[in-house]
C-alpha cells in the first residue's frame, strides 16, 4: 500500500459542565444534527456519537451529558457515570468551556479529568459573545494554569468560527487505521432514538423550569409504511401535575410540542410523519435507578 491509501481514524470525547455547547459543537463539526440542543442545562442524557468523515480521515465525536454537581437524584448519578464511562478508548478529550466563564462546576469537571492520560485539548466556546477578542487573552492565561492542555482552541460552535483548527488538532492525534463507521453514516444512533430525542428537545424548549429534567420520552411504535412513518411516543413525567402541564389547556401544549417535533422529523427522516403523543406518570422515576435505566438511560 502506498501513502495515499493510509487512513486515520479515532475517537474524540467532548466533556464539560452542562450548557457550554458540547452538542452544538458536535453538530457543527459533523454538519448534521446529531444531538439535541436547548438553552437549558442537562439537555444531553446519552453518549451519542457523531461521525466526521473527510478524505483519509474519520473522527468519531462522542457527545456526553454535562458533568454536574448539585442534585443527587439517580438520574443525575447515571448522567455523570455515562459521561465518565465515555472516556474509555478515547484518543483525544475536548474539555469545553464558555469564553470568560469559569464556574465551580467547570472546576469540578476538570478535576474529574485529573488522572486521565489521554491528551486533553481545551475548547473555549461561544467566543462570539466576546466582541473584544483581546479580552480572551487573560482567560486563556488563567486556563493555562489549571492544566497543561494539549492545545487551546477558541471557537464559536454556533457561528462556525475556528472549527477547522479543532479538526486539525484532533486529526493530527488520530491513529492510523481503517474507518470505524461507513463513510455515509453520521451517527451511531437509529431513527427511533432520533424521534424520541426530537420530542424531548421540543418538550425541553417549551416547558418551564425543572419539568424537562424529570421527563423522558419512549417510542412505543415506529412503523414505516410506504411514504409514511407512524410514530407513537410516550412522554413520561414524574408527577400528576406535570402531566397536566405537558398536556396544557385543552391539549394546547401537547399539540404545540407535537407540531414542532413532527416538522423536524419530516425534515430529518425525509418521510411523511404521523406522530402521536401520550403523557404518562411514573411517580418519582428520576429517584429510582431501575426506572432511570428502564427509560433508556
Ligand atoms: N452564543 C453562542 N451560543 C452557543 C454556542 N454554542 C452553543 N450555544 C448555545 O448554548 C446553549 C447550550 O448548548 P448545548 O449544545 O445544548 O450545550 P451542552 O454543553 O451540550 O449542554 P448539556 O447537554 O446540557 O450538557 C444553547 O442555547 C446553544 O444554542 C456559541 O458558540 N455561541
Ligand atoms: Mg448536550
Amino acid at each position: 500500500m502506498n501513502d495515499t491509501s493510509t487512513t486515520r481514524s479515532g475517537m474524540v470525547a467532548l466533556v464539560g459542565r452542562p450548557n457550554v455547547g458540547k452538542s452544538t459543537l458536535v453538530n457543527a463539526l459533523v454538519g448534521e444534527k446529531v444531538s439535541i440542543v436547548t438553552p437549558k442545562p442537562q439537555t444531553t442524557r446519552h453518549r451519542i456519537i457523531g461521525v466526521l468523515t473527510q478524505p483519509g480521515l474519520q473522527i468519531a465525536l462522542v457527545d456526553t451529558p454535562g458533568l454536574h454537581t448539585g442534585q443527587r437524584s439517580a438520574l443525575n448519578r447515571v448522567l455523570n457515570e455515562t459521561a465518565m464511562s465515555s472516556l474509555a478508548g478515547i484518543d483525544v478529550v475536548l474539555f469545553v468551556v464558555e469564553a470568560g466563564q469559569w464556574r465551580a462546576e467547570d472546576a469540578a469537571a476538570l478535576e474529574r479529568l485529573a488522572s486521565i492520560r489521554t491528551p486533553v485539548g481545551l475548547v473555549i466556546n461561544k467566543v462570539d459573545r466576546v466582541p473584544d477578542k483581546t479580552e480572551l487573552l487573560p482567560f486563556i492565561e488563567q486556563m493555562n494554569t489549571r492544566r497543561e492542555f494539549a492545545f487551546i482552541a477558541p471557537v464559536s460552535a454556533q457561528k462556525n468560527k475556528n472549527l477547522d483548527s479543532v479538526v486539525a488538532e484532533c486529526a493530527s492525534r488520530m491513529p492510523e487505521g481503517p474507518f470505524l463507521f461507513p463513510e455515509d453514516e453520521y451517527t451511531d444512533r437509529n431513527l427511533r432514538f432520533i424521534a424520541a430525542e426530537t420530542v424531548r428537545e421540543k418538550l425541553t424548549m417549551y416547558m418551564q423550569q425543572e419539568l424537562p429534567y424529570s421527563a423522558a420520552v419512549e417510542i412505543e411504535r415506529f412503523e414505516q409504511g410506504g411514504e409514511q412513518i407512524e410514530i407513537h411516543a410516550c412522554i413520561w413525567v414524574s408527577r400528576d401535575n406535570h402531566k397536566a402541564m405537558v398536556i396544557g389547556k385543552g391539549g394546547a401544549m401537547l399539540k404545540k410540542i407535537g407540531r414542532a417535533a413532527r416538522l423536524d422529523l419530516v425534515d430529518r427522516l425525509e418521510h411523511r410523519v404521523d406522530l402521536r403523543l401520550w403523557v404518562k406518570v411514573r411517580e418519582n422515576w428520576i429517584d429510582s435507578e431501575a426506572s432511570v435505566r428502564d427509560l433508556g438511560h
